[in-house]
């Protein structure tokens, strides 16, 4: 045989091998995963699944249990999370989301459970009925080259509260949203959208008072 048809041959054989491998398995979580204070959980790309009995099976209701809980000051990076999501991540204080991916957003993708910062940065939130972010305590949500599609709201401050909720997005990519993308009930709470794309949002800013929303470098398609 020729060297040349050799070598077709040999990488022939190694593609083959690679098709036939099964595409990698989700992580099924029985138990939330706990990332301690201070620290950092690199999920490496991997997908993650709730098991449906013991966390929730990611519908709309309440009282679901979440896949990620981090304590103050934790940081949760390069995860997918696939279907079902129950109740997604829940941040107490300060938190840090780096390229984390919800497929398929269950009863909400995260939300802030006591007073912090959450800084998400990279990664996006599909196909949420309702809610993607959730706050539900005084805090800043801060959103930087993030992509939604197919959402009720990307962030919502939890319903008839009074306490102050800083929301910004930048550079991100927004469509098929339902409601809005920041909806609060707060005459203190504010809003900043800057340098994103978006498409078929019905309004950027809902419940905000007069004077507490901007809104710049955005376009629309
Ligand atoms: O109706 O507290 O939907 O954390 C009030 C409730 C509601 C929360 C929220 C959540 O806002 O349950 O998922
Ligand atoms: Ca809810
Ligand atoms: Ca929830």
């Amino acid at each position: 045989m020729k060297k040349r048809a050799g070598y077709v041959l040999s990488l022939a054989l190694v593609l083959s091998v690679f098709a036939s491998l099964p595409a990698q398995a989700a992580t099924t979580v029985s138990t939330t995963i706990v990332v301690p204070a201070g620290t950092e959980y690199d999920g490496k790309g991997q997908t993650f699944v709730a098991n449906a009995s013991t966390l929730g099976d990611g519908s709309q209701a309440e009282g679901q249990k979440p896949v990620f809980r981090l304590e103050a000051g934790a940081t949760l990076k390069n995860v997918i999370l696939g279907a079902p999501a129950a109740d997604g991540v829940h941040c107490y204080g300060n938190c840090t989301i780096s390229n984390v991916t919800w497929q398929d957003v269950g009863e909400d993708a995260l939300t802030l459970k006591s007073s912090g910062t959450v800084n998400i940065t990279g990664g996006g939130a599909y196909k949420a009925y309702d809610k993607v972010f959730q706050i539900n305590a005084a805090g800043t949500i801060n959103i930087k080259n993030f992509k939604a599609n197919d959402i009720g709201k990307l962030v919502r401050q939890s319903g008839g509260t009074t306490y102050q909720v800083n929301m910004t997005l930048d550079s991100s990519d927004i469509s098929n949203v339902k409601d809005s993308i920041f909806r609060t009930d707060s005459s203190i709470s504010q809003g900043k959208i800057t340098n994103t794309r978006y498409s078929n949002v019905p309004t950027l800013f809902k419940g905000f008072a007069p004077g507490k929303t901007s809104a710049s470098g955005n376009t629309q398609y």
